[in-house]
């Protein structure tokens, strides 16, 4: 698994880098995150590593589509702005306990993703779709501040006034979500529409630093977070970059707890 996780760490770094922002489909097994994922695609697929798992039917027994995904696919959205969707592993309720850790490390995509749309079956109970949606946003506020979006998903399975109910009792929790039957393509453009608008805006920095052992991490801490314009290296290391505001800032604080040099 860590061989997994590091080479889809450098792939995903290797995008971020070339200008793409990531967004993470997160939710139950069976939401329809990988149904939605094939709609929000643009036509070629940038990976596919399911031969990872040639010989999983699509009906085996829950224990092993936990890991169904884990070879995650991640396309293009069909959309201007670059930005690459990514499916993940489904959550499983009733998970047992030993085997949450484990699952939360799959969820890396998730942990760094810009934006995460969160899948729920909305042809479920009320009282089903607010427990999952709880422990949803408990897993992901853990590690994340990237904004969630809902999207009620199987509406083609629901009533527009059973809709409306279950929108209503769950507001606090999906305050604004989207609507879609991934399975009808229905809701897809909004959907589209509402990443390009929740995405963070970048905004431009530029660090001057002094040349110290510590420096080096901060410039290779900047590399994973945000798209680097320029470095450039002598007396003092000064590099140019784009990221969120929240990354922003924190280079910020990293920079001003970076030791002064003696010769200063
Ligand atoms: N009626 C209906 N069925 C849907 C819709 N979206 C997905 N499905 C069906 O729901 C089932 C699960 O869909 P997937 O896309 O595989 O769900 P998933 O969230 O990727 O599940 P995991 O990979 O197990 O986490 C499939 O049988 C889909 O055909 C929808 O909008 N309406
Ligand atoms: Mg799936």
């Amino acid at each position: 698994l860590d061989g997994i996780e590091a080479t889809e760490q450098h792939r995903r770094e290797q995008r971020r880098e070339s200008g793409f922002d990531l967004v993470a489909l997160a939710g139950y097994t069976n939401a329809g995150k990988s149904t939605l994922l094939r709609r929000l695609a643009a036509d070629v697929a940038v990976d596919e590593n399911e031969e990872l798992h040639p010989d999983l039917e699509p009906t085996a027994e829950s224990e092993d589509r936990l890991f169904t995904t884990l070879g995650t696919t991640t396309r293009r959205a069909a959309m201007d702005r670059p930005v690459l969707v990514t499916d993940t592993v489904g959550f499983i309720a009733d998970l047992p306990h030993w085997l949450v850790e484990s699952f939360k490390s799959t969820l890396d995509s998730v942990y760094r993703a810009d934006l995460v749309l969160l899948v729920v079956d909305a042809s479920e109970s009320v009282e089903e779709m607010r427990e999952k949606l709880v422990t949803a946003h408990d897993t992901l506020y853990e590690r994340n501040e990237a904004p969630i979006v809902t999207v009620l998903n199987k509406t083609d399975l629901v009533s527009p006034d059973d809709l409306a109910e279950k929108r209503d009792a769950l507001s606090s929790l999906a305050p604004n979500p989207l609507t879609a039957s991934a399975a009808e393509a229905d809701g897809i453009d909004d959907l589209l529409d509402r990443i390009e608008r929740d995405l963070p805006d970048y905004e431009h920095e530029r660090l001057v630093l002094p040349m110290t052992d510590e420096t080096m991490s901060l410039v290779s801490w900047i590399h994973d977070h945000a798209r680097v314009e320029d470095v450039s290296y002598g007396d003092q290391v000064t590099v140019a970059f784009e990221a969120r505001p929240t990354v922003i800032e924190q280079s910020r604080d990293r920079a001003a707890d970076l030791p002064i040099p003696e010769s200063a």
